[in-house]
């Protein structure tokens, strides 16, 4: 992969990761800074692979997704961040992209954070830009915020960093890192809820939860707590309590949201019903908490034994959702294409 990145052309690989503490709302939008410190779990299921190459006859960039061009906004941010990697390494050609995502078609999970790790990666080498992971996890920031924590495998902390005149100062606070997580060896159920497309984007609904909702500066101030408590839980591998930790702050991002004016609601009765069935769970001793995203779907935190338990008991109770069981997963990646 090295002697085609100097030719050019990289491919790269990332998997989607889900947040267990929630970036909501940012601070900066061009800069894509976050209000509040995020920690997140990367998956080992549903990669995005991803392959940029240099054309220096092309007069604008070329971008397929699933092998379709890309349009409308998803195009736009596509070609914004080439911009942005064109303008750091001095170089100036358009690029084709190529990008497959693996995970099923409208399950709404976070394809933008594996996507933008794959391209952030791809791109940085195909065009020869210099820098370590947290440099890379910097960059891919700048395409969609949840992105910076995939560039990591496994639990990884996203710093918010500071808003700040120096734009240079403020871009660099702000990036993702590892977190040990020794002894903790859990699962994530995923619960694909069979509901419409969602009707406000994550990147809408946190505007304006942030400019409208009474309840999001309390949540944000609970929300530092959590991320406190949830690192100490992690550090002594203590599973139940990061999945307790995790709950409450995912509910309480859906309460922000409620709140709003007018209200974001991504929950689902189906939704509900699954949650309803992980208090069960926990009724009959396993170990079980829910997170969910800016969508219907439910996941589902477990410790790794239990998985297939908890896999059956959410299928029966939604079955009309699919569900897949992951776990932790690696970061993004170099591959030969
Ligand atoms: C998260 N989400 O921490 C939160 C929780 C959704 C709910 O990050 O505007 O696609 O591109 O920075 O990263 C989804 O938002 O937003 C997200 P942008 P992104 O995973």
């Amino acid at each position: 992969s090295r002697a085609q990145a100097a030719a050019g052309d990289a491919t790269a690989v990332a998997h989607p990761n889900i947040a267990l503490i929630k970036y909501w709302g940012k601070s900066d939008e061009r800069l894509v800074l976050p209000r509040t410190d995020s920690l997140s779990m990367t998956l080992d299921i549903f990669p995005t692979t991803t392959r940029v190459r240099l054309d220096p006859h092309a007069g604008e960039d070329s971008v397929t997704l699933g092998g379709r061009p890309a349009t409308g906004e998803a195009a736009r941010r596509i070609t914004a961040f080439l911009d942005l990697v064109r303008e750091r390494s001095g170089r100036g050609e358009r690029a084709v992209v190529d990008s497959e995502n693996t995970v099923p078609t409208g399950a709404g999970l976070a394809s933008s954070a594996s996507g933008f790790a794959a391209l952030a990666l791809a791109a940085a080498a195909a065009y020869g830009l210099e820098g370590d992971a947290r440099a890379l996890s910097r960059l891919a920031r700048r395409g969609s915020g949840s992105a910076s924590r995939s560039v990591f495998g496994g639990f990884v902390l996203w710093h918010a960093g500071q808003a700040s005149a120096d734009e240079e100062q403020a871009d660099s606070s702000s990036y993702a890192e590892p977190v040990a997580a020794p002894g903790v060896d859990p699962a994530l159920v995923i619960a694909v809820v069979n509901a419409g497309p969602k009707a406000v984007s994550s990147r809408e609904a946190m505007r304006r939860t942030v400019d409208t909702s009474p309840l999001y500066e309390p949540w944000a101030a609970s929300s530092r707590a959590d991320l406190v408590e949830m690192r100490a839980a992690l550090g002594r591998g203590d599973l139940a309590a990061v999945g307790e930790i995790a709950e409450r702050n995912a509910l309480g991002m859906h309460a922000t949201m409620l709140a709003a004016r007018p209200a974001v609601r991504y929950m689902a009765p189906a939704s509900l019903t699954v949650l309803d069935a992980v208090l069960q769970l926990r009724q009959e001793g396993v170990a079980a908490y829910v997170t969910m995203d800016a969508g219907p779907n439910v996941k589902v935190l477990c410790p790794r034994a239990q998985a297939q338990r908890v896999a059956r008991a959410v299928a029966e109770a939604a079955p009309d959702s699919a569900v897949h069981i992951a776990a932790p997963g690696p970061g993004a990646r170099l591959t030969d294409g």
